[in-house]
């Protein structure tokens, strides 16, 4: 018999692509992008790609697996690991208490539409503080920033009404990411492309000339770190020659003297010193940014990780709204969000204050005087929480397609912290860096042997695009989804789950279909009725444009205002413009980047992406590698305060200046100089979350590290 060809959707990553996937026995065979999809058109990743070889391969975990008496993993039946991990759950809540148990949610849970809702309100069911989740090691800033300064509720400029953009250290080419305003992830570069030809202005700025930064009219290779500069200098221009909204700031916007006022610090010719930059290039930048009529400044992570990250956002925050770069009344609603109930109210107004980081009464951390931010923890308490004896100290994790041995913040604290806890659970198919800490492994099933919603990319489509997917093969041995392995553990332990409809039955195990109903209770559409829709049209996806929303009026009697001058800002600027980070002998700056063929560390094990490389090459500027002694091909010992790590030399013309570029999610806690070629090594190796961390949300200094490059 031939092959059977089912619609889906990938979930390797965020971006949901839509393809169509042929299987043959019950085994997915091939999959490709859907050319008939009203979005996606047919567009995948060479990542996408190997989603056959990731379901097949002998290398996955089919079984759970549980440590005996002598730390050997033995080979457990899903249930029977369920039950061992709720009974130790249960010891370890009697003699610690509720905080003892740390729930982390990393990005290979963002694979199911599920697991975020299920982790979470299994901690929360449990009692714990301690839920943690991958937002927090990647752009808490964004967070912070929309809560604090002013989140207007009919969303930002969407890219495809845009006619400028300003990208800052986000590559959305290779990562397939932007925040809300920036470009829509699928098929990226073509859609810019698309959108030049009609005459979009595009500033890019990254130490780097990264893949989208060759697409940029104008390209700013600022420096390391020294974002707020550049973007003080921007504000400085705009604001002294009169370029921004005056009737939007007069009606919406709080704060604006005072930051008017803390940019005087950053005239052009001192914010493009500070920053690296060509004055006239800044200035070119600032005027084509203004001049625009439609469209958003927007960063990625690179900035974020840089050390100023809640600056920095805070200042892009201050572009787009002094430049009113948002959807207005009567206009379609930025982001429809047919899954997303938090959305529902589109008004030509700012929205009501969240309570945020810090705030009174919102859990706090034992640490740094960090704390809750919206419901979870900052993942650089984590290691500390753990290591402390103390009132709440973490004695089990759960980590739910996370990777804390390489995604946080100095690997052997992180390892020490792991292998301190009474119980370490790792939900993954592979064994991963974390997972052979573990002292169980739950296996899941992979995304083509799971139901799933479009919730996760639903925040770039300018459309109601909207999508329930069947499972297309069953899951191997005896992998299952990851809500009902929380679902089991709630149930064994007597607990009750909670979603945002209410309360989950707790004594049958509700369907996956009834669980994202309640999870997304209130949407513009329920998942059961789009899954309706969606058997009816092949399996393909839907796109409802009657329910998108229109802007409504503000509503006077709730009114609030942006305030650019809340908490601790613009006053940061003022002692960011007094200090200059120097640490010396340190002189380079190593800075993050995405790899191509992995997910952070998702993909390792996979064939194909592991023929087009098995390390993460250290990218230096070739006049560097010649004044340094260092050869292409060869190996670069690379030293910060903290550590050493060694990479291959690659040499690229791109890359600034005084700068070494480099992917993270590479090289296992064991991993050595000498496997450096098989392996890769870890970037967080060089960090540590106890110093040069961001006051405001913890996160800690993971690009612009500051470090010494020697020939090894
Ligand atoms: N220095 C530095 N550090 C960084 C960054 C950086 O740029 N520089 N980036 C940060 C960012 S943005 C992030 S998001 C974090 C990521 O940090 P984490 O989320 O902790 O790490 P990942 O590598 O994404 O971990 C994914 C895990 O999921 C497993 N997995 C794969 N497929 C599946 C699946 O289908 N189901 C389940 N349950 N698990 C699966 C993988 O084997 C792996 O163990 O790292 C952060 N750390
Ligand atoms: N292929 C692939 N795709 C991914 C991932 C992956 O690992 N691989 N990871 C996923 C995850 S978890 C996330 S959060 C997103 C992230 O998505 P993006 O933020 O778009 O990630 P990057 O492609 O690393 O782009 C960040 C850029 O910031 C630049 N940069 C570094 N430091 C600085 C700085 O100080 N200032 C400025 N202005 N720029 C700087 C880097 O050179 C880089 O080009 O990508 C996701 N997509
Ligand atoms: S961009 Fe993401 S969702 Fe699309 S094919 Fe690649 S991995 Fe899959
Ligand atoms: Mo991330």
């Amino acid at each position: 018999m031939g092959p059977r060809t089912h619609k889906t959707f990938c979930r390797f990553c965020h971006a949901n692509c839509a393809m169509e996937v042929d299987v043959v026995d019950g085994k997915v065979i091939a999959v490709r992008g859907d050319p008939q999809d009203p979005a996606y058109g047919g567009y995948t990743c060479m990542k996408g790609r190997e989603l056959p070889d990731s379901h097949n391969s002998e290398h996955r975990l089919r079984h759970s697996l549980v440590r005996n008496a002598d730390g050997a993993f033995v080979e457990t039946p899903m249930d029977q690991a369920l039950a061992h991990v709720a009974s130790e759950l249960r010891r370890i809540i009697d003699t610690y208490g509720p905080h003892s148990v740390a729930v982390f949610m990393g990005s290979g849970g963002f694979q199911n539409s599920a697991a975020m809702a299920a982790s979470l309100s299994f901690a929360q069911a449990v009692g714990s503080r301690n839920f943690y989740t991958s937002v927090t090691l990647d752009q808490p800033a964004k967070v912070f920033t929309t809560a604090r300064y002013g989140k207007w509720m009919a969303g930002p400029n969407t890219f495809s009404e845009s006619d400028v953009a300003l990208f800052i250290g986000n590559n959305p080419i290779v990562s397939h990411y932007a925040p809300v305003g920036g470009v829509p992830p699928f098929s990226p570069s073509r859609r810019i492309r698309d959108k030049k030809a009609q005459g979009l202005k595009l500033i890019v700025a990254d130490p780097r000339e990264s893949d989208v930064a060759r697409l940029a009219d104008i390209y700013l290779p600022v420096k390391p770190g020294e974002d707020p500069a550049m973007l003080a200098g921007m504000l400085h221009v705009i604001i002294s020659e009169g370029l921004y909204d005056r009737n939007f700031v007069a009606a919406h916007v709080d704060g604006f003297d005072q930051l008017a006022e803390a940019v005087k610090a950053f005239p052009p010719e001192v914010a493009a010193e500070r920053a690296g930059l060509d004055k006239d290039q800044l200035v070119a930048a600032a005027r084509m940014f203004a001049g625009g009529s439609k469209g958003c400044a927007v960063t990625g992570t690179g900035p974020e990780m840089a050390g100023h990250g809640t600056l920095t956002e805070y200042l892009v925050t201050c572009l787009n709204t002094i430049c009113a770069r948002f959807k207005q009344e009567g206009e379609k609603a930025a982001i429809p969000g047919v899954f997303s109930p938090y959305q529902t109210a589109r008004r030509a107004q700012v929205a009501p204050p969240v309570p945020m980081f810090g705030a009174e009464g919102m859990p706090k951390s034992r640490f740094r005087g960090l704390g809750h931010l919206g419901w979870e923890m900052p993942c650089n308490v984590l290691a500390d929480e753990i290591l402390t004896p103390g009132e709440g100290q973490v004695r089990a994790l759960i980590s739910v397609g996370g990777n804390p041995v390489v995604g946080f913040p100095d690997q052997a604290k992180m390892v020490r912290a792991l292998d301190d806890l009474e119980l370490f659970v790792q939900i993954d198919p592979w064994m991963s860096a974390s997972a052979k800490r573990a002292t169980v492994v739950l296996a899941p099933s992979q995304c083509l042997e799971r139901e799933d919603i479009t919730n996760l990319s639903e925040w770039w489509h300018e459309e109601p695009y909207a999508r329930y997917t069947e499972a297309v093969v069953t899951p191997p041995g005896d992998c299952i989804d990851e809500y009902e392995m929380f679902w089991t553990l709630a149930h064994y332990l007597g607990l009750q789950m909670v979603l945002n409809g209410g309360p989950l039955p707790m004594d049958r195990k509700p369907t996956k279909e009834e669980f994202l109903d309640l999870m997304v209770a209130g949407s513009l559409k329920k998942p059961s009725e789009v899954r309706k829709d969606c058997q009816a049209n092949g399996g393909a996806a839907m796109v409802y444009p009657e329910l998108h929303p229109l802007v409504e009026p503000p509503d006077e009697s709730a009114f609030h205002r942006f305030d650019l001058a809340a908490g601790e800002m613009p006053a940061q600027l003022g002692r960011y413009a007094e200090n200059r980070a120097t640490k010396e002998g340190f002189d380079f700056r190593l800075i993050s980047r995405r790899s191509k063929t992995r997910f952070n560390s998702i993909g390792h094990p996979l064939k194909k992406l592991r023929a087009k490389t098995t390390t993460n090459p250290a990218y230096i500027h070739p006049e560097d590698i010649a004044a340094l002694g260092l050869k292409e091909g060869g190996l670069v010992a690379i030293s910060s305060p903290h550590a050493t790590i060694h990479g291959i030399v690659k040499a690229s013309d791109k890359v600034r200046r005084g700068v070494v570029s480099m992917a993270h999610a590479y090289g296992d806690a064991d991993a050595t100089k000498d496997d450096v070629r098989e392996r890769g090594a870890s970037t967080n190796r060089l960090v540590s979350e106890v110093v040069d961390y961001d006051p405001i949300t913890g996160q800690s200094l993971q690009s612009a590290i500051p470090v010494k490059l020697e020939p090894a």
